[in-house]
């Protein structure tokens, strides 16, 4: 069966790690969510690949090429965002008479559960959850879905839709639906006109995660990095101590006196130490650089990060590029022991964390001793003074 993977989408609410990257090639663990995806769909069955592209297309298809792991993998472009229904049309030329999945390329899915879903066609992905309001959310009857509601006031059921779908071969002449009131091209109507001509099963998902805001990578790293397998490739001082489930794979250094309590990776060509602390879940991704004195507890450190000298990162996404001046320290707790919460789109947002960073995006610098507060974010290229306490975003 084709999987068709959504990953034509910006990622506007997870700014600023999206400047110079789409959501779907974020990091998580070793590689992109997207691949992740891709992972499930091919475990579950997939014997072809559809990306559909938009913002920064070149990074994804840079990062699969023709084919993942021995999948042939193909591109469809949508050049303006105008929907999941829109972006599987996109996908058409792509499609036969034959069952197609359809996956959101910024989901994270167990694969078990997405094997029963390509078993189960034509089927409907959903979570449980306690407050469906903010979902969409499917309706049931004996067994089937009869229908999706989008954020209702009184959910029909506690099943949220989770983005994965088996379509019938004829929804491939369905996808050109009318505008919704929020004006796109929802895939939600596709499946609404397959309703009306086949039994449609509602298949729960094990485990399943959205990254829409800069925390759900964060929860996106610790699901992955959980997985972790113990495995030193690379140069490792003896004088290290490396506790757990701790990857450092060929080409990455880790110096004397450095201590990392796994699960944590060190990708190839990152550099970790002298005396540094690492505590996990931890990506240093390629690239990157922790100094001396320096202590990191669960965080994301894209390619090419540094953090050189005397600095405390906790709980934290830092992009591209990005560099900490010493003594940079980031605040992860509020003294009130409140949920930290994050603007998103102008909106502040609880994270439901207590203990949430900051959200740095590419080539940020930061002046030396600077305190940076919990939940602030700084835009690419944004910069502090020496000394400076940054209370707000930037
Ligand atoms: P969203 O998360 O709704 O959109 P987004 O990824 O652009 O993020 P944001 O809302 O923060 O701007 O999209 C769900 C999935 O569908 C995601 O994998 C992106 C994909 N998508 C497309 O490929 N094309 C589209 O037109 C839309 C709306 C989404």
């Amino acid at each position: 069966m084709k999987a068709v993977l959504l990953a034509a989408g910006e990622g506007t609410r997870i700014r600023p790690l999206s400047a110079d990257v789409p959501k779907p090639m974020l990091p998580v663990a070793d590689r992109p969510l997207v691949a992740h995806t891709a992972d499930a769909a091919i475990d579950a069955g997939a014997t072809e690949l559809v990306l559909v592209v938009g913002y920064e297309a070149d990074a994804v298809r840079d990062y699969f090429g023709d084919s993942y792991r021995d999948t042939p993998v193909s591109y469809a472009v949508q050049e303006r965002q105008r929907g999941t229904a829109d972006a599987v049309a996109a996908a058409s030329d792509h499609l036969t008479d034959e069952p197609f999945a359809v996956l959101n390329g910024d989901n994270l899915y167990d694969p078990d559960s997405i094997a029963r879903l390509f078993d189960a066609a034509p089927a409907v992905a959903a979570v449980e959850v306690d407050d469906p309001r903010n979902y969409g959310v499917l309706e049931t009857a004996d067994g089937a879905v009869t229908g999706i509601v989008e954020k209702p006031e009184e959910p029909p059921s506690t099943l949220a839709n989770a983005g994965a779908y088996v379509f019938p071969g004829d929804a491939r002449d369905w996808l050109e639906v009318p505008e919704s009131d929020r004006g796109e091209y929802e895939i939600t109507d596709v499946i609404a006109r397959v309703i009306d001509t086949y039994t449609v099963t509602p298949v729960t998902l094990e485990r399943w995660l959205d990254v829409g805001r800069p925390w759900e990578l964060l929860s996106a790293n610790e699901w992955k990095l959980a997985d972790l397998e113990r495995r030193l490739d690379g140069d490792v001082s003896d004088d290290a101590d490396l506790r757990g489930a701790v990857v450092v794979e060929d080409g990455a250094t880790v110096e004397p006196g450095v201590v990392i309590e796994g699960p944590a990776i060190v990708r190839s060509g990152a550099s970790v130490g002298p005396n540094a602390y690492v505590r996990g879940a931890t990506l240093i991704d390629r690239d990157a650089s922790v100094g001396n004195a320096v202590e990191i507890k669960n965080s994301v450190l894209m390619t090419g990060a540094t953090v050189s000298h005397l600095s405390y990162v906790g709980d934290s996404l830092l992009g591209r590029n990005v560099n900490f001046g010493a003594g940079t320290t980031v605040a992860n707790l509020r003294h009130d022991d409140e949920p930290v919460s994050l603007d998103v789109k102008g909106d502040r947002v609880s994270t439901d964390r207590r203990k949430f960073g900051v959200v740095v995006g590419p080539d940020v610098k930061t002046g030396i001793n600077s305190s940076l507060y919990p939940g602030v974010k700084l835009s690419a290229g944004a910069t502090t003074l020496p000394g400076e306490v940054v209370d707000r975003d930037r």
